[in-house]
């Protein structure tokens, strides 16, 4: 008989390149438990010609980049691409990973090829798990798994397979015959001890493309651990830890053996010698769990970068980090001005650690980026330049600027009532989150300000009026900008 085969779609940007682990790990549970699995992946559907990008990288650039990657790809319809790899895979169930901003363009990828679309549809992923009634509110979609995925989807290939009602899954939401959605209890969270490998297999060998310091390495993501022990306002965790709370401790890791033998396997399979672990809070970790991943992720010799939050940092921990084969760290500083940072966004920490544990990535000579962010509510044109002076303060080697964007169920969007979807119905753009007007500034500001956060944080005082005028959202603001980032590039990074 033939195997009962799962399509999974992944409706990410174009070149935003990188493994997504909850797909991967699902279907490795699929294969496990006998099942055949494929990926449609948009991030390599060259729908246009592209340009060679003039995006500035944030390390040592490589003279090969992404756009070499692609430059021969030809330029193909999305839809009929789509339509081919049904007709070909033939899927008995079509599993749909989204996040709040790559919904629609999931939807719409079925609605256009309705005809194609034989076989049941479930939704899965973040959005799913914040906001079932509205991952449900179109008839494509036959069901939705809010939380984890990883034993909810055998459950469900394993009921379609046998033609049986799944309507009494744990973690499954529907609607039921009066159009009204049910969600179903959620089961206990998984052992993650007990998953297999991430399945990197089903995905285009190009997401391991990593350029660092102005080589090439090969990797992806990697996530060792679920959910955050922190609860910023800003941040879906937040509201993740509510909706599951049913489910054990919201933050849990898996043992030190089980990374580092997935690891071992992804190294062998693929050659890989780069990982960014995409966990929340790497240094919240014990000293013992971190100390017993060193002894064996050492001998495997995989660089890696990794996300720490500053009041965690100790030397100690950095030392063992940096032994391990840690290159690269992100801190998320957010805000330099403390009060907006502790009231408005829920992080509770000072300055004074934040410069301190840079001080100590510093010492250890790991390359430091921030995140940070614009437009917070109640912010002022001068808190932005507080944001700015601490990282110059702390001579980053570069920033990552971004406008909060109140996604659905965060305390931020609860705070201040804005809607994620606007008066068409369609998902408000990350790109246009300083309409959401939380500052005090007007939204003109807040996008200037994020696209010269760079430049401010590089180039000397002197250079900051002609700067201010890089900002304008024109022709003439355009041309300057440009000239300012070829300065940087050439004198300043
Ligand atoms: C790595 C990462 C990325 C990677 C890979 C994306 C991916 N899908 O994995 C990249 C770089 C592409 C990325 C980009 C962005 N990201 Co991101 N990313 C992450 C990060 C740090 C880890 C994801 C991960 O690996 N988790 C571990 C896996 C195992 O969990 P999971 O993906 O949730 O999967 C589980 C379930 O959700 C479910 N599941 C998942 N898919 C499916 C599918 C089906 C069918 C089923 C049944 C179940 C199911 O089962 C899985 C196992 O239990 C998360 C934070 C986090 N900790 O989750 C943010 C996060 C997902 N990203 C986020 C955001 C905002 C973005 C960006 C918009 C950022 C930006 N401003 O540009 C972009 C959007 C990109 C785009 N496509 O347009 C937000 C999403 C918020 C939201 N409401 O949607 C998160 C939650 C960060 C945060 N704390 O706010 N991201
Ligand atoms: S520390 Fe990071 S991942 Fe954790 S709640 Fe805050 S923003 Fe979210």
């Amino acid at each position: 008989m033939e195997k009962f085969k799962v399509l999974f779609v992944f409706p990410n940007t174009y070149l935003n390149i990188g493994i997504p682990q909850g797909i991967a790990i699902l279907s490795a549970c699929l294969k496990e438990a006998g099942f055949e699995t494929d990926l449609f992946d948009y991030t390599f559907v060259k729908t246009e010609e592209i340009e060679r990008s003039e995006e500035r990288q944030n390390f040592l650039p490589t003279e090969y980049t992404l756009y070499d990657l692609v430059k021969d790809d030809p330029v193909v319809n999305l839809d009929e691409m789509f339509r081919n790899k049904i007709k070909d895979f033939k899927p008995d169930l079509i599993a749909v990973s989204v996040m709040s901003s790559t919904y629609d363009d999931g939807v719409k990828l079925l609605c256009n090829n309705r005809d194609s679309v034989n076989c049941p549809v479930v939704f899965g992923g973040v959005h799913a798990t914040l906001d079932p009634k509205d991952t449900l509110n179109n008839d494509i979609v036959n069901y939705a798994i809010v939380g984890e995925g990883d034993e909810a989807i055998v459950d469900l290939a394993n009921c379609l397979s046998r033609n049986t009602d799944p309507s009494n899954l744990d973690n499954l939401a529907y609607k039921d015959n009066d159009g009204n959605v049910v969600v179903n209890k959620l089961r206990s969270f998984v052992d993650l001890n007990t998953l297999p490998c991430p399945d990197w297999s089903i995905f285009d060998k190009r997401h391991f493309f990593r350029p660092f310091m102005g080589k090439i390495y090969t990797g992806s993501f990697y996530t060792m651990s679920r959910g955050c022990p922190y609860a910023c306002n800003y941040c879906v965790n937040s509201t993740l830890k509510v909706i599951q709370k049913e489910c054990g401790r919201y933050f849990r890791l898996q043992s030190a053996k089980k990374t580092i033998s997935d690891l071992k396997q992804l190294k062998e399979k693929y050659g890989v010698n780069w990982i960014k672990f995409a966990d929340d809070s790497i240094m919240s970790m014990s000293i013992e769990y971190l100390k017993e991943l060193r002894d064996g992720l050492k001998e495997l010799d995989i660089m890696f970068g990794c996300s720490v939050r500053p009041e965690t940092t100790t030397d100690e921990k950095v030392s063992i980090l940096k032994d391990m084969g840690c290159v690269a760290m992100s801190v998320g500083i957010e805000s330099g001005n403390e009060e907006l940072r502790k009231v408005q966004l829920g992080r509770r920490m000072s300055n004074e650690q934040i410069i301190n544990a840079i001080k100590i990535m510093n010492d250890y000579d790991i390359r430091v980026s921030t995140f940070n962010m614009v437009g917070l509510p109640g912010e002022k044109r001068e808190n932005v330049f507080e944001t700015i002076e601490l990282n110059r303060k702390l001579k980053v080697s570069s920033c990552n600027c971004y406008i909060v964007y109140p996604y659905p169920g965060t305390p931020i969007a609860i705070k201040y009532q804005t809607a994620y979807r606007n008066d068409n119905g369609e998902f408000i753009p990350v790109e246009e989150a300083s309409t959401f007007r939380l500052s005090e500034m007007n939204p003109d500001e807040v996008e200037g300000l994020q696209k010269t956060f760079n430049l401010y944080l590089h180039l000397p005082k002197e250079l900051w009026p002609v700067i201010e005028l890089a900002e304008k959202d024109d022709a003439d603001a355009g041309v300057i900008l440009n000239s300012l980032n070829e300065l940087t590039d050439k004198y300043y990074l």
